[in-house]
């Protein structure tokens, strides 16, 4: 893949060696989903690739990204360093990067909490990120299973997941996650699936 050598090269001087390897899964990931679902995998694999680029940036360089790119940030996205890279991860591309593409903007800056009415390649970097070979949580296997059935199904499992971990540790979860949770029990519904 000597085309993203050039992503390769930036991601290695912002990341770890681990991240750097998460990042690398899930563009794999992704481009596996796209093929299998009909995005594009390009697309998919080069926001897979740049999903997490400023996620070991520290407070300061956070809110000076914030601030350089003009990014909005409520409270509880300051308060909540979790929900910082997915917002100046998209600015960084588009700002630094010169990345113009929409979808992979978006894709990228609803990663961490999903929203509703997600397109198809928001969901399918959603998923990759769940389902890397990197992964190895308590219920991984039945993550990847359900990502070969469908993206939906898969969607609904992530999301019950990390809003019931949120709430197991008591943080607070963020309207964007709420809204992909009803959002997707809706259309479950609505399809007689639950
Ligand atoms: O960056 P990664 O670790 O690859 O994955 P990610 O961007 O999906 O981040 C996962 C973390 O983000 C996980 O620890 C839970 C947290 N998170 C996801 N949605 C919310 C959230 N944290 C808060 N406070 N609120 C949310 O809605
Ligand atoms: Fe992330
Ligand atoms: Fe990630």
């Amino acid at each position: 893949m000597n085309d993203y050598d050039f992503y390769v090269n930036i991601l290695k001087e912002r990341l770890s060696p681990y991240r750097l390897h998460h990042s690398l899964e899930v563009a794999k990931s992704a481009k596996h989903l796209a093929e299998k679902y009909g995005y594009d995998a390009e697309k998919a694999y080069l926001a897979g690739l740049l999903h997490d680029i400023t996620k070991e940036a520290d407070a300061e360089e956070t809110f000076a990204m914030a601030e350089k790119y003009t990014l909005d940030m409520t409270q509880l996205e300051r308060d909540n360093k979790k929900l910082w890279h997915a917002i100046t991860g998209a600015g960084y591309i588009q700002n630094e990067l010169n990345i113009t593409d929409d979808e992979i903007l978006t894709a990228v800056r609803y990663h961490t909490t999903g929203r509703a009415d997600m397109s198809l390649g928001e969901k399918v970097l959603f998923i990759a990120d769940f389902v890397s070979s990197d992964r190895s949580y308590d219920g991984v296997d039945s993550m990847r299973e359900k990502a070969e059935i469908s993206l939906e199904s898969a969607m609904l499992e992530g999301i019950e997941f990390t809003v019931t971990e949120l709430v197991e540790k008591h943080s607070p979860v963020h309207p964007d996650t709420i809204g992909a949770y009803n959002d997707i029990i809706t259309n479950y519904k609505q399809k007689g699936l639950i």
